[in-house]
């Protein structure tokens, strides 16, 4: 069977799919087509085994039961499933916070050898927000007391985290209101969970209600932690070359690839492969040297900081060793299909696992911790290039692409002379539009990078400046939007205003964690301007989410006021109530709403009616 060019748009991808199908090896699709059909009621969100009275299911054409067992009907079931995947999804950013966290507190102690306090500077800023003065005390002593103040903000002490003060005034408000303010990043996940045991919170308003305040606890919290820890301690991006796609990977070299989430794992894999005592070693067994590639977010992480190139989004993570060029792939966690190590035990590649808290099959568990992290590092790096002997035939099918990434809001804004302003302007004078964060995974249910690439090329030929993070981000780059040049597939007034700056139209935001940044850039120009995010001319997009963490971020982000349109299709469907709501009601509660969109050229069309639609209410173009 030849489907190859309907799974992805990429050559990378129909080449390596083509070579899997001839190794007789199954990939992501072929389990995908062996699943089907798939559940139709948990696909509308009608099926419920959260107790042992179920499981139950609600029939949606109304024939069948209409309730589950303990009585739950269609809307609270569905409600109640959806707060869950929120849950899970802000527990898995928080938890990758707290991981850095835990990594500030062993440096404050110099406990973690190897890691370090990089950016000084954001330290300070961070731990001011934290109420924590700086003057006189060493970077570690700082640490040591924002790392603290950073794990209350986890806890139960306060009455709200810290960095929300980051919104703007009107919203921070409006969460008072609303009483979805988060107050610990543990508490709103944990409450989430308690409201969804059976015979708790039946009504599916205030469950819809906690989900938004429990997804604004990683949005406001646990990611943003992330994200500034991981700035802390391993720099804060700046704009910096790289390569994208399969291509990246070297015929003659060892080649290392870092996948998963937490920059604690890969950064120090990234030393370990840039000693030079590490490539005289890889000399000695034949090769040309280390090649350190990444793929998916901790990918995102390198690329952010270190230009370190990107080898694949999501759907390229089974594919790619099938190129039989890579000798280690180093796992951390999240988005790691369990798949894997079967993929890799039909080549030479070696498979390890990192985190106490990610097992895989197949898998060799190498455990990394804040102060074994280094020698860690330096022994898998070893196996990999004792493993080069063992590499067979490589097929690498294309050459790699340039791309830029590295704009995190500090040097968006050093890139504007330091302050919004000059973006504001731009918006003002129409030339730029608006702005639209199109960020999230892949899945198989939509082809291989359409969404993503379809919606940023419509986006950006109409004057609407894109920025992205995760596998969208990758996507993006892997299809040419990601340099300089790229201004060429640009409207006038965004080539214009990219052209002065130097910058590709489509900007590199980072890892899914880092979606933050999106929130802090448009708090900064809602402030700018003296107004709530819900009135700036802004959206969000996620073509081809796959992931539990990917629907706590849509909720985050609707919760901060911007309109964001989801390519497939959430399980809610079985709830006219919660449909209703999600895209309708919402706007009169937190003044942005959510949007379904498979096809991405619709998607373009809604999201260019929604800008225009702010722009109007904002008097801009009167
Ligand atoms: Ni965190 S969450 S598939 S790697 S973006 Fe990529 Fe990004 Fe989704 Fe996972
Ligand atoms: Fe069934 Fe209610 Fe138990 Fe869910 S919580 S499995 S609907 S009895």
């Amino acid at each position: 069977m030849t489907h190859h060019h309907n799974y992805t748009i990429t050559k990378d991808g129909q080449l390596l799919i083509k070579k899997m199908e001839s190794d007789q090896v199954e990939t992501v699709w072929d389990r995908h087509a062996a699943q089907q059909p798939q559940c139709g009621f948990c696909d509308l969100g009608l099926s419920c085994r959260i107790c042992a009275m179920g499981p139950c299911r609600v029939d949606p054409f109304g024939e069948g039961p209409q309730q589950g067992v303990c009585g739950a009907d269609a809307d609270i079931i569905v409600a109640r499933n959806l707060c869950r995947m929120i849950a899970a999804g802000a527990a898995a950013h928080s938890d990758h916070g707290r991981d850095l966290v835990e990594v500030l507190a062993e440096v404050a102690e110099n406990k973690a050898p190897g890691y370090a306090i990089t950016d000084t500077e954001k330290l300070n800023r961070v731990a001011a927000e934290y109420g924590i003065a700086a003057d006189g005390k060493t970077p570690e002593q700082v640490a040591g007391e924002l790392a603290h103040a950073m794990q209350e903000d986890f806890g139960t002490r306060k009455k709200e985290l810290a960095l929300v003060t980051r919104a703007p005034e009107k919203r921070q408000q409006l969460w008072r209101k609303l009483n979805i303010m988060p107050r610990g990043i543990d508490r709103e996940t944990s409450e989430a969970m308690h409201r969804t045991h059976m015979g708790v919170d039946n009504g599916w308003q205030s469950l819809l209600l906690h989900g938004l305040r429990n997804a604004l606890s990683d949005g406001w919290g646990g990611s943003m932690i992330a994200t500034e820890v991981s700035d802390i301690l391993f720099g804060t991006p700046k704009p910096a070359p790289t390569k994208v796609n399969a291509g990246v990977l070297k015929a003659d070299q060892v080649n290392v690839v870092v996948h998963g989430h937490n920059p604690v794992v890969s950064e120090m894999v990234m030393a370990a492969c840039q000693d030079p005592e590490m490539t005289k070693l890889a000399e000695e067994k034949g090769a040309k040297g280390i090649n350190l590639c990444g793929l998916c977010c901790t990918g995102n992480e390198l690329l952010m900081r270190h230009g370190i190139p990107m080898a694949g989004n999501h759907l390229m993570t089974e594919l790619i060793i099938a190129t039989g060029a890579i000798e280690m792939m180093i796992v951390d966690y999240q988005c790691i299909m369990p798949a894997l190590s079967k993929v890799a035990a039909c080549y030479h590649t070696k498979m390890i696992s990192t985190s106490d808290k990610a097992r895989f099959p197949g898998m060799e568990h190498v455990e990394f911790h804040p102060d074994n992290a280094r020698k860690k590092a330096y022994d898998v790096v070893k196996a990999a290039i004792e493993n080069f002997a063992n590499r067979g035939e490589t097929y690498i099918p294309v050459e790699p692409l340039d791309a830029v990434g590295g704009f995190s809001v500090e040097a968006v804004v050093g890139a504007l002379g330091g302050t919004p302003e000059p973006l504001l302007d731009a918006i003002k004078a129409g030339k730029i539009r608006g702005a639209a964060g199109i960020v999230g995974c892949n899945n198989p249910k939509i082809k291989h990078d359409y969404g993503h690439v379809t919606l940023t090329k419509r986006l950006i030929e109409n004057d609407i400046l894109v920025v992205d993070t995760g596998c969208a981000a990758v996507a993006t780059a892997k299809a040419g939007f990601k340099v300089a040049d790229a201004i060429s597939h640009a409207g006038p007034g965004l080539k214009e205003v990219c052209g002065s700056l130097g910058i590709p139209p489509v900007l590199h935001f980072g890892s899914c964690v880092d979606n933050v940044r999106i929130l802090v850039l448009a708090a900064a120009l809602a402030n700018a301007l003296g107004t709530d995010i819900s009135d700036l001319p802004l959206a969000g997009a996620a073509p081809e989410w796959y992931s539990e963490k990917a629907v706590s971020i849509g909720a985050y982000v609707v919760a901060s006021g911007i309109y964001t349109v989801l390519g497939p299709m959430p399980p809610i469907a079985g709830s006219m109530n919660v449909v209703e709501l999600l895209t309708k009601g919402l706007g009169e509660v937190v003044g942005a709403t959510f949007a379904v969109e498979p096809d991405p050229e619709k998607a373009a069309v809604l999201i260019r009616g929604h800008i225009e639609n702010q722009r109007r209410k904002l008097g801009l173009d009167a």
